[in-house]
């Protein structure tokens, strides 16, 4: 079965009152991550990677090598992120549970100091891509930044926390300002339970 867009986990305006509108929602959901979901099915239509889940796909076929990725593995590993991302956020505040805030506090020293890590990977992530904080292979968090589509599926790594960095995320909403965008994604969006789930 073909991989399906899912829906948002909250309205289209569930977050416009912190900072990300449904104009983007509309464009990034309905349009992006759409293309992500017909352009992924249509690559790998026929190929061997038909039937198989989207972690089997991101790792058969994300190459380190490579200047550029492929078209199956540029499409799938955007279907994957986007599946995360909009689960990342959420509508209601919720407070940093505390085992998430321990394992952060042993990593990073404090929440601010693995805030400002992360921040700097968003910022300083040349073009598009995405900042994370993963759980390491050695079981620890650190803080990444991947350019285009690549995840940490792509080196074994979990994906705590996601933040988009394409342009496309964040122009309606904050034009160029990139670094306000991740303060904000901080401070206002990120569904805190959810990111301590994934541990
Ligand atoms: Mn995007």
């Amino acid at each position: 079965m073909a991989f399906q867009l899912p829906d948002l986990p909250y309205s289209h305006d569930a977050l416009a009152s912190k900072g990300m509108s449904a104009e983007t929602l509309e464009y990034h959901h309905d349009k992006h991550h759409n293309a992500y979901v017909t352009n992924g099915n249509k690559a790998i239509e026929g190929t061997k990677w038909e039937g198989k889940s989207l972690e089997e796909i991101i790792k058969g076929t994300y190459d380190p090598d490579a200047v550029a990725q492929s078209g199956i593995f540029n499409n799938i590993s955007q279907l994957w992120n986007h599946n995360q991302f909009w689960e990342m956020m959420g509508p209601d505040s919720t407070a940093m549970p505390g085992e998430l805030e321990k394992a952060i506090k042993e990593s990073f020293g404090s929440v601010d100091k693995f805030k400002d890590e992360f921040k700097a990977a968003g910022g300083g992530q040349f073009g598009s891509g995405w900042a994370w904080l993963v759980k390491d292979t050695d079981g620890g968090l650190k803080v990444t930044s991947t350019e285009n589509g690549v995840n940490p599926v792509c080196f074994g790594q979990t994906a705590l926390l996601g933040c988009d960095v394409w342009e496309h995320s964040y122009y309606i909403d904050f034009r160029n300002a990139r670094p306000d965008y991740l303060t904000n994604f901080l401070d206002n969006l990120v569904n805190w339970e959810n990111v301590a789930s994934r541990m």
